[in-house]
């Protein structure tokens, strides 16, 4: 005894848990309160990295902390293992995906056996289980039956490297984001789930997020959903019968508008220019070829000259009468309102831009000089000299009866006129589109949809759920832009459930996203063939109170997961309608201040780091690295450090020298107040994610009983166990192995995982505080109530920790910091 051997003591206790299965949540009628602590579930693609111990380990720290808390935790784990990585890389071995896949599988989950993390493995799930995506197809009908899913032809972002749609959430900068490859635009007949009819609730419903998710999340969703409120105004189109449609956010512009153009790759476009001289059609042929080459934030740019084709067709405009030339140009989106708009180059930039360039008349309809923009006379400002829209707010000039309005009564006022004459209403457009969700790949949810001869489109009858995937040793899976398997006769070959005619399956399979944005809620009951999830249990359960993972699904993930949440609400499935209560994201972990990465060669391996240190000591290392949100720098990471200090905790409780039991009101008061401001400061600290301190705090704990062992106060006062008790029932959160180690030392029975944090003591939280000063740059900018005792280091954490502080750095770096305990921090940022 006297040496740490952290593998031995692993084994030994991962032995234990798994013999005993002591993190099993309790069922329906365990009355204790409930608590959801959930990871982001992983994606096989590999074994597991540097990311996931992060990211593993603080919802393993909350869910322990929640048991000592004496909650029923639920802390689930599976595996997100449908998609496209797996796939490729399968072909490129000429493996099977699942076979690849389940091996990933396999090797993760040993990791996260060593890394001690305190899985419910019970409820261990695979989206990629006939068992789990039968409900993906179950979903997927009963969207279809409420109209929430359904087909269309549209414009659509095709990836050529993988040779399948993505979704909008799925083009990063243009680009396609799992392999980079730059996205273009393709003609397609796709299904869609209409996340847009829940566009307000989506928006409206993050304001109650606001506090509980970072608020850089809740913004790059409220951008994402990007709600435009202005009017819908009907157009009569020369030699048409049926009107167009245009969105505008400021309808109270109307009579500037002097063209109208539509998005080349629209239907709009192509039937326009159906009548059109032969040179016409060749052109805008020859425009359009380009125009689908390019992305859509080219398209937006307002660096490129403008370009487009005149269509050699009239719109009218409703109240004056007026006939506006159509033209086709890039720089209208087809998939953005109506995809064509009223053009008034007076007040928009684009349209300004556009009308120079062709030569197309500018008439100013809101005298600018009557609002912020000034003294200049309306002459000076005349755009199409300068070059510049008039975009500020004015009185409205040569607008009929308008004239003399501001802007706001200038909108009300024209909506009121067009709904009376008949065309046009007050309306919303979200930048937000649609979820495509079909893919033209194998390794998926294939559709439960069925093609009859007669050309419906019919769902596979629930007795004949779920479709199966084929084995994918009978099929060519290269990309070739059509699923796999549509190419399996057999498979794909069925009966029309009406008539019993020959008919095809759907080929496509689904989004993986979709498996995603459902599964916290089959961890109630991973294996039931009954239902998706019972719901009884789900009200009990859910929504999630802890949910941690990386910024990467800011959009993706976190917004398909809010919405299919909202759909189960509304089918009277679950009784919530957000399924996250709160949310973390944590930084990433970084080498020498870069992105880890194979390519890079600067990878840290985690199975390398957990063989070397063992888990605790990694556990530890990583907690104490810094703030969860922060990126951590693995070179200031120090897993020997770690290790040195679980070895003197161990040799803490190998030194008590009390029995079990010992009244530990006799024992030393200094120690003892120690080991209770720890009992007391920790529940807020770990409730606030501020888990480097929380290691921190145990690193004094453990210093002031070894110091009390060494000296004066000796092995055999009471106080000393109590400390040893306190640290192990603390250091359970990290580093889980040898806080059941010290337990199982300090006479008491397996697990220390599972006992229940006592009160600390008030009598002895009582202490001598001084006012420390906080300085940035020679400036006052907080002051802290601080133990007269506390060292250089807790009072600079707390100082940077200061929200005070953090405000008055407003994102400046710390250059310098002096500290001189307990009463002053000086940070100088220059
Ligand atoms: C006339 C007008 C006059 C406009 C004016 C703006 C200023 P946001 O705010 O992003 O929603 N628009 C509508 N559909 C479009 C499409 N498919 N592609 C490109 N542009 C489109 O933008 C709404 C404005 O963008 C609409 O209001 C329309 O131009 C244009 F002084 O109508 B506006």
């Amino acid at each position: 005894d006297g040496v740490f051997d952290p593998h031995a003591i692993q084994a030994k206790w991962q032995q234990r848990w798994a013999q005993q299965d002591p993190f099993r949540a309790g069922g329906a009628d365990d009355d204790r309160p409930r608590k959801y602590i959930l990871a982001m579930f992983p994606y096989p693609s590999g074994d597991l990295h540097m990311g996931h111990a992060e990211n593993y380990l603080y919802s393993d720290v909350v869910a322990r902390y929640w048991r000592h808390r004496g909650y029923n935790v639920l802390n689930p784990i599976g595996w997100d293992s449908f998609g496209l990585p797996a796939e490729n890389a399968a072909i490129l071995r000429g493996a099977d995906p699942r076979e690849w896949t389940y091996a990933n599988i396999a090797q993760q989950k040993e990791s996260f056996h060593q890394y001690g993390v305190s899985f419910d493995w019970s409820r261990e799930l695979h989206t990629s289980d006939p068992e789990y995506y039968r409900w993906n197809q179950w979903l997927f009908q009963r969207l279809f039956e409420r109209g929430l899913a359904y087909r269309k032809s549209s414009p659509v972002n095709w990836c050529p490297n993988d040779q399948t749609v993505l979704a909008n959430e799925q083009v990063v900068d243009g680009h396609c984001e799992r392999c980079g490859a730059e996205v273009v635009k393709k003609k397609l007949t796709q299904w869609y789930f209409r996340i847009t009819d829940y566009a307000d609730r989506l928006l409206d419903d993050l304001d109650a997020l606001e506090g509980h998710w970072p608020s850089k999340v809740v913004q790059m969703q409220r951008n994402w959903i990007g709600r435009s409120v202005g009017a819908d105004i009907d157009f009569e189109i020369e030699g048409r019968a049926d009107k167009v449609t245009v969105f505008s956010t400021r309808p109270d512009t109307l009579y500037g508008a002097t063209f109208f153009v539509v998005a080349p790759d629209s239907d709009l476009a192509a039937e326009l220019v159906g009548d059109a001289p032969a040179h016409v059609r060749l052109q805008f042929q020859e425009y359009l070829g380009r125009v689908q080459k390019q992305t859509d934030i080219e398209r937006q740019s307002t660096e490129r000259p403008k370009t487009g084709v005149f269509l050699g067709r009239y719109a009218i405009n409703p109240v004056n009468g007026q006939r506006l030339p159509i033209w086709a140009a890039d720089y209208v989106l087809a998939d953005y309102g109506h995809g064509a708009v009223m053009a008034v180059p007076a007040h928009d930039q684009r349209d300004l831009d556009f009308a120079r360039a062709f030569d197309l008349p500018v008439k100013v309809v809101v005298d600018t000089t009557t609002g912020a923009e000034g003294e200049a006379s309306l002459a000076e400002l005349d755009p199409t000299v300068t070059g510049q829209a008039l975009v500020g707010e004015g009185r409205m000039v040569n607008s009929g009866a308008l004239d003399g309005r501001g802007k706001k009564d200038a909108i009300a006022g024209m909506i009121a006129e067009l709904e009376q004459r008949g065309s046009g209403r007050a309306a919303t457009t979200f930048r937000l589109r649609d979820w495509l969700i079909s893919r033209q790949r194998f390794w998926g949810t294939p559709i439960p949809m069925i093609h009859t001869d007669d050309g419906r489109i019919v769902p596979v009858p629930a007795d004949q759920l779920p479709v199966l995937l084929p084995q994918a040793k009978d099929l060519d899976l290269k990309p070739k832009g059509q699923s796999p398997l549509g190419a399996a006769t057999e498979w794909v070959t069925t009966t029309d459930p009406a008539t019993g005619a020959p008919a095809r399956r759907d080929p496509d399979t689904m989004d993986t996203f979709v498996d995603s944005s459902w599964y916290f809620l089959r961890f109630m009951s991973p294996a039931s063939d009954a239902h998706a999830f019972p719901s009884d249990e789900a009200a009990r359960w859910a929504p999630v109170d802890f949910y941690i993972g990386g910024v990467e699904h800011a959009i993706l993930h976190l917004l398909y997961a809010r919405f299919i949440t909202k759909v189960l609400h509304d089918m009277g499935l679950v009784d919530f309608d957000e399924p996250f209560s709160s949310l973390i994201n944590q930084g990433m972990v970084i080498l020498d201040g870069a992105k880890m990465s194979k390519s890079k060669g600067n990878l840290v391996v985690f199975q390398d780091e957990l063989d070397a240190h063992g888990a605790d000591a990694l556990r530890t290392a990583l907690a104490f690295a810094g703030p969860v949100e922060d990126d951590k720098d693995w070179a200031d990471v120090s897993a020997t450090g770690a290790t040195k200090f679980l070895a003197r905790a161990l040799r803490v409780a190998q030194d008590v020298a009390t029995p079990a039991g010992a009244d530990a009101a006799t024992g030393d008061a200094g120690l003892r107040r120690i080991a209770h401001r720890v009992l007391a400061d920790v529940p807020a600290l770990v409730e606030h994610t501020k888990f480097n301190v929380v290691v921190a705090r145990l690193m004094e704990l453990v210093n002031a009983t070894r110091k009390a062992i060494d000296s004066g106060v000796g092995p055999a006062d009471p106080a000393v166990r109590e400390a040893a008790e306190v640290t192990a029932l603390v250091l359970d959160m990290v580093a889980p192995h040898t806080a059941e180690e010290m337990w199982s030392i300090l006479g008491h029975e397996p697990f220390v995982g599972l006992a229940v944090w006592p009160a600390a003591d008030e009598a002895l939280l009582v202490e001598e505080t001084v006012t420390a000063i906080v300085q940035i740059d020679g400036k006052v900018r907080a002051t802290l109530e601080v133990p007269t005792a506390i060292d250089a280091d807790e009072l600079e954490a707390l100082a940077r920790d200061d929200e005070r502080v953090q405000r008055s750095l407003a994102g400046r770096d710390i250059r310098r910091a002096v500290v001189r305990a307990p009463k002053v921090v000086s940070f100088s940022t220059k």
